[in-house]
């Protein structure tokens, strides 16, 4: 094993010395409750019930949101899919693994290779797993390396019908072919996320009594590229009440190494999405796929209606990180702003509050210790988020731990209920008053008279800031405080550079 990783996880007393390869002792009590995990990639907070934008149509979520709780303060542990996913399942934050970049997958890294994963954890208390679509960003490998993970596999992530060629311009850093969106041609019936949801529907349809269900369905929109059809795109107005708000110059208070965590990336700076008449287009387009995979949550959600389990399954939905769509002079995510890290988190089944919001911070982490407590699994003592059951019960219910966002080693971000708390890796820092400045365009770190704040949410910095793990790659950023030089995926980042474009 890689010893400065051993050493991080054998930090404190979360760890035992086989980091969590038990999986509690398998037990039959009466009828658990199902669980219904719902994924979407990509996916900010632009839902009607965390009211991100003022115009998105989302009548499923809605629905959910009004059976369920939902959690208007809920962040990703990364804002980046492989090790936010990673982190969700795992029950550990990425600075304890060191799992920052779209590599690896945790299962190469020695020290997790055996851990038990939440679905795991459920298939040892007797539940049958069920998963298709997008959930872990990797794939197992062999059929004996799936079923690992989860029994039974539906289809696989995909984007459907393409159209013949781009429908936007080159876009720079490389014109990568997944920087398309628009409207164009095709029937719904055949994108990837359409024949997912089908296959949901149709396992719930068919569903045995016994054993209790674990099924996990990633959707693949509104990740790049957004295509979709005509209906969806008639949902929104073709004008420019629907870009959200932004400032020319937001980011000359941000420190310079905030755009060293998306240094070089397909995604096009709101300058390029601007001068290509693109920004609208792009809106446009992620608004349509929202909308689309809205309609395929509402297919499932309506198949378990039909089902005897109705009111005996933990539905939970999330996604694994926002996406800018100008904000911040940027589209994409590799952010520790709002837009990157706040996500729809909603719970709705049994013992839980009907149409409560509760306003604490929320982890993504947290999934793994509240499904245990709601479905009444054997505890573990080596996750490291909190279990939400108490704001379940009652959304007021007090927490006091912020919500944290890692982006590479020594970059994070402490959510609380009023303030962002950003530290970089070169100490550098940023504070906002989220209540009076939802979009963070103040940057209070640097006036005195925020000095207390500021101290407060320093002490919830991350102990352990793990280094990559052995494998890390694509979008992994390093930093050496002696030499003060920045790698962007192994090329130096010098001071002077010009921001790429
Ligand atoms: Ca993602
Ligand atoms: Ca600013």
């Amino acid at each position: 094993m890689n010893r400065s990783l051993w050493m991080t996880l054998s930090v404190g007393a979360l760890f035992s010395a086989a980091i969590g390869t038990t999986a509690g002792e398998p037990t039959t009590p009466s009828r658990r409750p199902n669980v219904l995990m719902i994924a979407v990639d990509d996916l900010n907070d632009w839902v009607g019930p965390l009211g991100g934008h003022p115009l998105v149509k989302t009548p499923h979520m809605d629905r959910l949101a009004a059976r369920g709780t939902t959690f208007l303060n809920a962040h990703i542990q990364a804002p980046l899919c492989n090790p936010s996913r990673a982190s969700l399942f795992l029950g550990l934050r990425p600075s304890t693994t060191g799992i920052y970049g779209l590599s690896p997958w945790f299962r190469h890294v020695e020290a997790l290779r055996d851990r038990v994963v939440l679905s795991q954890h459920f298939r040892a208390h007797g539940y049958r797993t069920f998963t298709a679509g997008k959930i872990h960003h990797h794939n197992p490998g062999s059929p004996e390396k799936r079923t690992a993970e989860f029994d039974v596999w539906g289809p696989p992530s995909a984007v459907g019908p393409k159209p013949p060629r781009k429908l936007i311009p080159p876009t720079p850093m490389g014109n990568h072919p997944l920087m398309d969106w628009g409207c164009f041609p095709h029937r719904d019936e055949d994108k990837g996320d359409y024949i997912v949801a089908s296959w949901a529907v149709e396992r719930l349809r068919e569903m045995p009594p016994e054993p209790p269900f674990f099924m996990a369905i990633g959707f693949f929109l509104p990740h790049v590229p957004c295509y979709a059809t005509e209906q969806w795109f008639a949902l929104y107005p073709d004008d420019d009440s629907i870009l959200p708000p932004v400032r020319p110059e937001d980011r000359a208070d941000c420190p310079p190494f905030s755009w060293y965590l998306h240094w070089r990336l397909p995604e096009p700076r709101l300058r390029w999405l601007q001068e290509n008449h693109q920004w609208r287009n792009l809106v446009r387009s992620y608004l349509a796929c929202i909308s689309f995979v809205d309609a395929q949550i509402g297919r499932i959600l309506e198949a378990l209606d039909s089902t005897p389990y109705a009111t005996n399954t933990v539905i939970v939905l999330w996604s694994d990180h926002g996406y800018h769509l100008g904000e911040k002079a940027i589209s994409g995510k590799n952010t520790l702003w709002e837009r990157s890290t706040r996500v729809p988190l909603i719970f709705a089944g049994p013992g839980i509050t009907a149409g409560a919001r509760c306003r604490r911070p929320a982890e993504l982490l947290d999934l793994y210790p509240t499904l245990i407590e709601l479905c009444g699994l054997t505890p573990r003592s080596d996750l490291e988020g909190r279990s939400l059951a108490p704001q379940l019960r009652d959304a007021n219910a007090p927490r006091s731990a912020p919500a944290i966002t890692t982006h590479n080693q020594g970059n994070h971000a402490v959510r609380s209920e009023r303030w962002r708390y950003i530290h970089y890796a070169d100490g550098t820092e940023e504070l906002y008053d989220m209540d009076a400045d939802p979009n963070e365009w103040t940057n209070l770190a640097l006036d005195p008279r925020y000095a207390d704040v500021l101290a407060q949410h320093r002490r919830w910095l991350p102990r352990v800031d793990a280094p990559p793990a052995p494998g890390s790659r694509d979008r992994v950023l390093t930093y050496d405080p002696e030499t003060d030089e920045a790698l962007w995926e192994d090329t130096p980042v010098r001071r002077s550079d010009p921001i790429p474009e």
